[in-house]
């Protein structure tokens, strides 16, 4: 009876510390907790053939993936739809993630001719990226990357050494204007947060349905101005302090890969 008892009270502690504990958190519920609440879910169809990245959107893939606007206000005043607007859609290959922008802006600018001066001072298309869709701060590390997409198609980021890097070599980019709107095509190696900078053992990643990434888009719209005008992104942006997704990946959306 001794041992019985001892075990019933045993027992019995056991449901009293763990109903105290909470339980584990999910690996989806953890992310998700890393995340501003009401991202935006977005799914990418897989492409059986990758597109060509000439700013024409005449493969059939582009049919089949559904558009995501970029309407959320970030910095600058009241905006008209002549002065911008923009959607954009993704699709992938086991290689990369393609990128198609549809945007209209009234002056397009690019005042400083070197890429790595104020890149985002000048109209760019910024595209930021969570591998893993971890979350968290990305500033001065590759747990995310946020590609300043120049209109002369380079890429720029900081790097670990907190300045500003050329990763074009990640982008292949072409845009061209169609009417009043600018079509832009991008195909974009995805790198874990190993990446190396200045390394050239770096290796993408391969891409398969179900994987969930990172995603937002942005569009930095100057007009004429010494300073950006405003700066437009695809993800609503909580609180007073907007412009924080160059340094804040739990700003992105999800994008899920599916076949
Ligand atoms: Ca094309
Ligand atoms: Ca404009
Ligand atoms: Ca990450
Ligand atoms: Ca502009």
């Amino acid at each position: 009876m001794a041992s019985r008892n001892s075990f019933s009270l045993s027992a019995i502690l056991c449901l009293v510390i763990s109903a105290a504990l909470p339980l584990a958190p999910s690996a989806a519920e953890a992310k998700r907790s890393s995340h501003d609440p009401g991202r935006s879910e977005y799914r990418a169809p897989q492409a059986k053939q990758a597109p060509k990245v000439d700013g024409v959107a005449d493969e059939a893939i582009w049919q089949r993936a559904r558009w995501q606007e970029m309407k959320h206000r970030w910095l600058g005043p009241e905006y008209s739809a002549d002065d911008f607007r923009g959607r954009f859609k993704v699709v992938w290959t086991p290689e990369k993630i393609y990128v198609l922008a549809e945007m209209v802006d009234d002056i397009l600018i690019d005042s400083h001719r070197d890429p790595l001066v104020q890149y985002w001072d000048d109209d760019c298309l910024e595209i930021f990226l969570d591998e893993d869709f971890s979350g968290g701060n990305h500033q001065y590390n590759h747990n995310a990357f946020a590609y300043h997409m120049s209109l002369d198609n380079q890429a720029i980021d900081i790097g670990t050494d907190k300045l500003p890097q050329s990763y074009s070599h990640h982008v292949q980019s072409r845009w061209r204007q169609h009417g009043n709107k600018v079509v832009w095509e991008l195909a974009i190696d995805v790198y874990t947060d190993a990446y190396v900078d200045g390394s050239d053992k770096n290796v993408p990643v391969k891409l398969s349905a179900g994987k969930v990434m990172g995603l937002m888009l942005a569009w930095c719209d100057n007009d004429g101005s010494e300073l950006r005008e405003n700066f437009i992104g695809s993800e609503s942006a909580p609180g007073d302090h907007k412009d924080r997704g160059w340094i804040d990946a739990g700003l992105f959306g999800s994008l899920l890969l599916v076949e």
